[in-house]
């Protein structure tokens, strides 16, 4: 009986020796959501007393931004952080992120996170993922290196997309949709592969936009959000209370990284300012006529995810 038991007590303590998570993603270690990772990182240990060990893989060192879902799904690495907006062929709901003119402030993108999150959480449970937290990019803004004064100044300028709703916005304007990981925007610019892009105020500052880019126009587009998840699998390896300790800690990295998201908007589109970079908006009309294609590409993305879309953005505008 004794030997029995002794044997449990060690299975148990193998079941749940100390583990350690890589988490993969696809943005460099100085951006802001993967240093927030990083201290997501520390508190985890902390709190489990080093039961859970986090090791951070930035910069696409081992999957590329848009493979790291699927790499976690695979169990080729236990975690990983990827932008919401890059699963939408698979996931239409993540798509929800990157509609145009829907959600126009921080406190509004915290509403459709938490309408869009139990979707999410069930499409990602199906996969064998579990989500951690999701902290939104500043808004996007439109980079140019000429100035933008009417829809015709988009046509043919070669425009930088991430993901597929950016393609379809390029195609919209008439601009030539031209693909560009992050990290090589800045020489992209440089070569005159690119005129013109939506991207966030410190994604230009990251990439040290100034020279080639001369103007941001603060439109405010959207504000996709990178989300940080785990598989199942390696959640259901630990033990309840460290599992407690990793939930936790998440949910304090989803409250400080919009906090930190908030803090880097305003600064970087001063720091863009300072570099010579001309901060302007749109013309009415000309804003009046993107507003319109928003509405344009909204119902072509409601039609193609249907009921789901509607249970997000009917109580979504309700209040
Ligand atoms: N920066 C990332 C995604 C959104 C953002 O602001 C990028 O430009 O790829």
């Amino acid at each position: 009986m004794k030997l029995i038991l002794i044997a449990a007590l060690c299975a148990a303590t193998v079941a749940h020796a100390q583990s350690t998570w890589k988490i993969a993603t696809g943005y460099r270690a100085e951006s802001f959501h993967t240093e927030n990772i990083a201290q997501f990182g520390r508190e985890v240990e902390a709190a489990t007393k080093g039961q859970l060990r986090i090791e951070l893989a930035p910069n696409g060192s081992l999957f590329k931004l848009g493979d790291i879902r699927q790499a976690v799904e695979d169990g080729k690495v236990q975690a990983g952080e990827t932008i919401m907006t890059s699963m939408v062929k698979d996931i239409p709901l993540a798509g929800a992120d990157s509609i145009p003119f829907v959600v126009g402030t921080y406190q509004r993108a915290q509403r459709l996170w938490d309408l869009q999150r139990p979707g999410i959480e069930k499409a990602f449970a199906q996969r064998g993922l579990q989500v951690l937290y999701a902290v939104p990019w500043p808004p996007q803004g439109l980079y140019a290196t000429r100035p933008i004064k009417t829809l015709v100044d988009f046509k043919h300028l070669k425009m930088r997309t991430y993901n597929q709703t950016t393609i379809r916005i390029a195609e919209m304007l008439g601009a030539v949709p031209v693909d560009v990981a992050m990290g090589d925007v800045g020489r992209a610019l440089g070569e005159g592969r690119l005129e013109t892009m939506i991207t966030s105020a410190v994604t230009g500052v990251e990439n040290k936009v100034w020279g080639p880019i001369q103007y941001y126009y603060e439109i405010n587009a959207w504000f996709p959000k990178n989300i940080v998840f785990v598989s199942t699998k390696s959640f259901a390896q630990l033990a309840p209370d460290t599992r407690a300790g990793v939930l936790k800690a998440a949910a304090e990295a989803q409250r400080r990284g919009w906090e930190a998201s908030e803090a880097v908007a305003q600064n970087s589109t001063r720091e863009l300012q300072r570099n010579g970079i001309k901060i302007e908006r749109l013309s009415p009309d000309l804003e009046r006529e993107i507003k319109h294609m928003g509405e344009r590409f909204s119902r072509e993305w409601v039609r193609s995810v249907g009921n789901e879309a509607n249970a997000i953005f009917v109580p979504y505008y309700l209040n």
